[in-house]
């Protein structure tokens, strides 16, 4: 779609949408990728909600689930150009636009989601959030996104030596290719909306992914193994586009960001809970999941792809910051 279709296309939906909240001054419209139910999008209404009523009803959010406005990629600029007023995205399709993302999406820099919530929740998230308003964003909160492994439909993978030759599905960002390009496999960057025909035609081996998303997009239908090498933990974050942000007065961006805020401990909560949902449900299908797995060769196997992106002094402080976080 060329860039014109694709904001035509976006109107369409928003126009047919907004005459549910137009009791609200001012409805801002955010996308989401993923159904109605999982704990991203309940957390962005969740915010909603605070800021309706931190504001007298002024404020309203409106969410549009299920890539209604489009694949995360194409979302991201429409909020940039002020066509989507907020967006709930992985990190990861930040990472050719917004060097700072890049640290936190490292294959194995968060030793686990607590290491991840600890540095997210300090200092160094704070100057992740800042990094995007260089970019007609502002960044309001990171959510959780689990651990992401990978899924495929041809064989269980015991050891990085029976990735070589398959062919995984990425999110649109070099540095997931340059990952599963040095653990011997083959990426091959697409929208997430297209990753299930692709699996089920055999256009590709896999993806991977988390529990809730394996689940919810129903990938597990098509990819019967899903080994746990848990190589990337990438925050999810939530941006505004600065243009509606320039629009807001200095109170109501405050309220905002504090909803913002209020809405991550609540999400984090519904991760919890989505993420023992979904394992049970993907289980229960007969998914084939090895978990016993030595990451030691993943883990050394990713010092050229620290080395190719880790460049600049800034970079490396990020590194060193988090890798001294408790
Ligand atoms: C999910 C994430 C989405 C999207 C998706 C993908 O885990 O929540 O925002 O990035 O992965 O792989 O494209």
């Amino acid at each position: 779609m060329t860039n014109f279709k694709m904001f035509t296309a976006t109107l369409a939906v928003l126009a047919s949408g907004t005459l549910a909240a137009s009791a609200c001054e001012m409805t801002l419209r955010s996308s989401d990728t993923h159904p109605d139910g999982y704990p991203t999008v309940e957390a962005v209404k969740y915010m909603g909600e605070q800021l309706s009523a931190a504001t007298g009803d002024k404020l309203c959010v409106e969410v549009f689930h299920s890539a209604q406005l489009g694949e995360e990629k194409d979302t991201i600029e429409q909020t940039q150009f002020g066509v989507i007023d907020l967006n709930r995205v992985s990190l990861g399709p930040f990472n050719n636009i917004i060097e700072e993302t890049k640290i936190p999406s490292l294959p194995y820099i968060f030793r686990s989601t607590e290491h991840m919530h600890n540095v997210m929740d300090g200092p160094v998230g704070e100057e992740i959030l800042a990094a995007f308003e260089a970019h007609d964003l502002i960044g309001l909160a990171f959510y959780d996104g689990g651990s992401r492994s990978f899924y495929n439909s041809q064989k269980p993978i015991n050891s990085m030596d029976d990735l070589a030759g398959l062919k995984f599905r990425v999110m649109q960002s070099d540095l997931f290719v340059d990952m599963v390009d040095a653990l011997g496999a083959n990426a091959t960057p697409m929208p997430y909306g297209e990753v299930y025909s692709s699996i089920q035609t055999g256009a590709i081996d896999g993806a991977e992914n988390n529990w809730p998303s394996f689940e919810s997009s129903g990938h597990y239908e098509v990819a019967g193994y899903y080994t746990l090498d848990q190589h990337l933990i990438v925050p999810e974050v939530l941006v505004m586009s600065k243009l509606t942000w320039d629009k807001l007065s200095a109170d109501d961006q405050a309220a905002v960001k504090a909803a913002a805020k209020a809405s991550v401990p609540v999400m984090r909560d519904m991760w919890a809970a989505r993420e023992a949902a979904s394992e049970e449900k993907v289980r229960a299908a007969g998914v084939e999941i090895i978990t016993d797995i030595d990451k030691t060769p993943f883990i050394e196997a990713m010092v050229p792809v620290y080395q190719k992106y880790v460049t600049t002094d800034k970079l490396k402080d990020l590194v060193t910051r988090i890798q001294a976080t408790e």
